[in-house]
């Protein structure tokens, strides 16, 4: 290879690794404090130490980087991406210092500079751009890639605001506040002037012959690239995840502002920043927002520019496309690539439509995660047609592949037709995402055995009919446990590691180790460090909720924790229903009898989507509870209640390793998955639950005597709602102790019961989601937990088995499964 240019030798002395012994890394922390931050030794403080600290892991960070990336470019492997709307990153530096394997010396470098690892960490901020499960499987999907040296990136949207900081206001109601996470700079993300591509929207689409288009007009907005760092653990490998900013393709319009006119000048401007500027709160719901489908338009079309830019680079034909591209499509957000890259190729590469829809439906893949209605997306056509009228057109041109399809295999089956085609009848029509997901891509998959099978028989049931059934499987979810075990419960991590004899590397890149505890189980010395570590991790909570929120909890009761969005299908209500029913029950105890009930502290967190007005109730109810409870003479030993604000990453990582116990209850059939109910178990925590989403496979493993298993199954579902609808029994009669605690709210034991109707009704009426048919059968379950708990060792046991069988849910499993028999990608690493 030939040198580009300059004296060669200038530039080969110069390049070097990073020394990593402690003074090398001192001199980087403290030339950063001088010159990249420019402040004095004297006057820093936590905030410039973590920023110096986090500048310094990065150039580490950096490094392995373009390595790991001139590789890629040079061994031009196959590479995966992973289009996913949402990231949920939560902080970076703890986990950059373990996956480099550089904690240990930063911290004693640190410590040498007079400041305190532990707090520096605290100073970051969450990178919070998603919801929840689903934006955090994106997160947990990227470390294993990288993990396991797999030519991965991510490709998403860097939002100027992340999820809404939750605050409580003194009634006990959510409040909303923006998340300004780049406030105080991002050290983790590289610009990228030189990466932008344009985006068009509206303007019009003519036709020319040969299913080809011109598209023009309208307006054009700048994508800009800023890439992440994503560290492999125990490897050089670090990959990308490229989020994609907007920003005006011109600053402003100099013929407006000549004109005098400096509001307009500077309009176009604004709206094009608009697009990026926040994360949508909400998840499980779609509302039609032409804001909402210009992200998607936006990050889809700079996304594929870019993968289009990086394989033409190979100088292969357009023909191989697939050989050297998978794509997976997180859900339907991203569906609009579909359209998009068959725009691409017939429009502008000149393949024919036919060859084009080849390579196109042999490039996508597209995961599932929600069987619930009105999760499924769908955008009128109008609205499509305005915003996108090429892409509109190219939907409906594959409507048509669909219609001759089904109606080859299916003759005169109109209303298989209707339910399969890709726009839903109406006033407007809507064009149905999912279907066009599931037409444009090779492979469909569901994230837990459970919601797979249930993808088959509802949502995609025709489609099955259509393709057969191998298009449709199953990739369980999992969880990185270099976060979910060695980051937020390291004590954890080195008690396995002593036990087991093993390096932690070892079992953190192959969880099924784990089992090595199974022989531990009984041994009565190992029983109590397993047991002194769930205390130490109760008392670090406690700390941390003292510290942020000034209350104090009593450590020697069962954490009992459920943490989650809020939504009526997850339940809570259920959870807090139970809660007030066994504080009746102690009310009703005398003294005596109560000295014998197993002390329990129950926490929530979560956030309710800001226009959900039953969750946003629910969320008013617990807190006001907690208050009632919390101040009850009577009681308050044996039963405290929290709502803690502003759930987030960070503050899972020191929940979770706290928790005895944990509920994932949603009614059977509506929970795809979960993945804190994984997180829960890797930590030795049980869990309450319905026989619901992972939380059967978890069964599975563990043994179904280590899980408190309740309620209705799925099958019983639809019957059952069926009767709520056109037979109606009474709470009353159907569920006498639900019926006390709903007439307690109303009669305004937790203050004024009239706020509360609206959500009781939920209950009292329809009741959707089964509470009425499964709260007896909940209090039995919470009932034999107190039972289980009373015999400490019994318990310790139960925990013990529980994380040893956690190997399954490694993200490692999820992310080879989706490299081997979906991708077609290998491991790759620079030497
Ligand atoms: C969530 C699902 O509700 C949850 O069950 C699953 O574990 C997670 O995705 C990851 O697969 N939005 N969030 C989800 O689905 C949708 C839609």
């Amino acid at each position: 290879e030939k040198w580009p240019r300059g004296d060669e030798k200038a530039w080969k002395t110069s390049m070097r690794g990073l020394d990593t012994d402690i003074p090398s890394i001192t001199k980087s922390i403290v030339g950063h404090v001088q010159t990249s931050l420019a402040q004095q030794a004297h006057n820093l403080d936590d905030l410039g130490a973590y920023q110096a600290a986090a500048l310094s892991v990065r150039d580490n960070l950096i490094l392995n980087w373009n390595e790991t990336q001139m590789h890629y470019t040079r061994k031009e492997p196959k590479r995966a991406y992973y289009l996913s709307l949402e990231f949920l990153m939560g902080r970076t530096l703890d986990n950059a210092l373990l996956n480099l394997g550089l904690k240990p010396k930063y911290d004693d470098s640190i410590s040498q500079l007079g400041f305190r690892l532990e707090d520096l960490l605290e100073q970051e901020r969450d990178a919070a751009l998603g919801n929840g499960g689903l934006g955090r499987l994106a997160a947990c999907y990227l470390d294993s890639s990288a993990s396991q040296e797999l030519p991965v990136w991510g490709y998403g949207l860097r939002y100027k605001y992340g999820i809404f900081q939750q605050l409580i206001a003194p009634d006990g109601s959510q409040l909303e506040a923006p998340d300004p996470w780049l406030e105080h700079d991002n050290p983790w993300e590289l610009p990228r002037l030189d990466v932008t591509y344009e985006v068009r929207f509206y303007g019009h689409s003519e036709r020319l012959d040969n299913m080809k288009a011109v598209w023009s007009g309208g307006q054009e907005v700048l994508a800009m690239a800023y890439d992440t760092m994503i560290p492999g653990y125990e490897t050089k490998s670090t990959n990308n995840l490229r989020l994609w900013e907007s920003k005006p393709k011109r600053g402003f319009d100099l013929q407006s502002f000549n004109a005098g006119d400096y509001e307009r000048a500077v309009e176009s401007s604004n709206s094009a920043a608009a697009i990026t500027s926040v994360l949508y709160p909400n998840d499980h719901t779609t509302f039609g927002k032409e804001l909402r489908l210009k992200q998607q338009y936006f990050w889809t079309a700079a996304s594929l520019a870019d993968i289009m830019r990086r394989f033409k680079n190979l100088g292969k034909p357009i023909s191989e496309f697939p050989d050297y591209v998978a794509i997976q499509l997180n859900d339907t957000h991203p569906t609009l690539a579909i359209p998009e890259l068959m725009r691409i190729f017939v429009d502008e590469e000149d393949v024919p439509w036919d060859a084009a829809w080849q390579l196109v439906t042999n490039t996508f893949f597209f995961t599932n995660h929600t069987v619930l209605p009105e999760a499924l997306e769908k955008w009128p056509v109008p609205l499509m047609q305005n915003l996108l009228p090429r892409h509109m057109q190219i939907i409906f041109d594959i409507t048509e592949i669909v219609v001759s399809v089904v109606e080859k295999k299916f003759p005169g089956d109109r209303e298989r037709l209707a339910r399969m085609s890709l726009i839903e009848e109406g006033y407007p029509q809507n064009i149905r995402m999912a279907n066009l997901a599931c037409i444009g891509t090779r492979k469909v998959n569901g994230v837990a055995e459970l919601h797979s099978e249930l993808v088959r028989l509802t949502i995609m049931k025709d489609f099955v009919d259509l393709y057969g059934v191998s298009k449709f499987s199953n990739v369980t979810n999992g969880i990185t446990p270099r976060r979910w075990l060695d980051q937020c419960n390291p004590r954890l991590s080195n008690l396995i590691s002593e036990t087991l004899k093993l390096p932690k590397a070892v079992f953190l890149k192959d969880l099924y180790k784990l089992e090595g505890l199974l022989q531990f189980a009984d041994d009565p010395a190992f029983q109590k460090k397993w047991a002194a570590v769930k205390q130490s991790n109760k008392e670090r909570l406690a700390q941390h909720v003292q510290t942020t929120l000034g209350l104090k909890i009593n450590t020697h009761a069962m954490f009992d924790v459920q943490i989650k969005r809020l939504h009526e299908y997850k339940r809570q209500t259920l959870n807090i229903m139970g809660v007030i029913h066994r504080y009746l029950t102690l009310k009703d105890m005398t003294p005596a009898e109560r000295k014998k009930v197993n002390p329990k502290v129950v926490l929530f967190a979560g956030k309710a989507a800001p226009g959900y007005y039953v969750a946003k109730l629910t969320i008013r109810l617990i807190v006001n509870v907690a208050r009632i409870i919390n101040a009850d003479a009577d009681t308050k030993d044996y039963l405290q209640l929290y709502f803690l604000p502003d759930y987030s990453v960070s503050l899972a990582e020191v929940l979770i390793p706290a928790s005895d116990i944990s509920q994932h209850i949603s009614t059977a059939g509506t929970e795809a998955s979960g993945t804190s109910n994984m997180k829960f178990c890797l930590n030795g925590g049980l869990l309450v639950g319905t026989v619901d989403g992972a939380n059967i496979e978890i069964a599975e493993e563990v043994g179904e005597q280590n899980v408190f298993f309740f309620g209705h199954l799925t099958p019983a579902v639809e019957d059952l709602r069926y009767k709520h609808m056109y037979h109606p029994v009474p709470v009353e009669q159907k569920c006498p102790p639900l019926a006390r605690v709903l007439n307690e709210v109303s009669a305004g034991r937790f203050g004024d019961g009239g706020v509360y109707e609206p959500l009781l009704n939920t209950i009292r009426q329809h009741d959707y989601y089964l509470l009425t048919e499964d709260f007896d059968s909940y209090i039995q379950a919470l009932k034999l937990v107190d039972e289980a708990y009373q015999d400490r060792t019994e318990w310790i046991k139960k925990s013990i088995r529980t994380t040893a069988k956690m190997g399954k849910f490694s993200s490692d499993r999820a992310i080879q499964d989706y490299a081997q028999e979906y991708w077609n990608i290998e491991s790759t690493k620079p030497e």
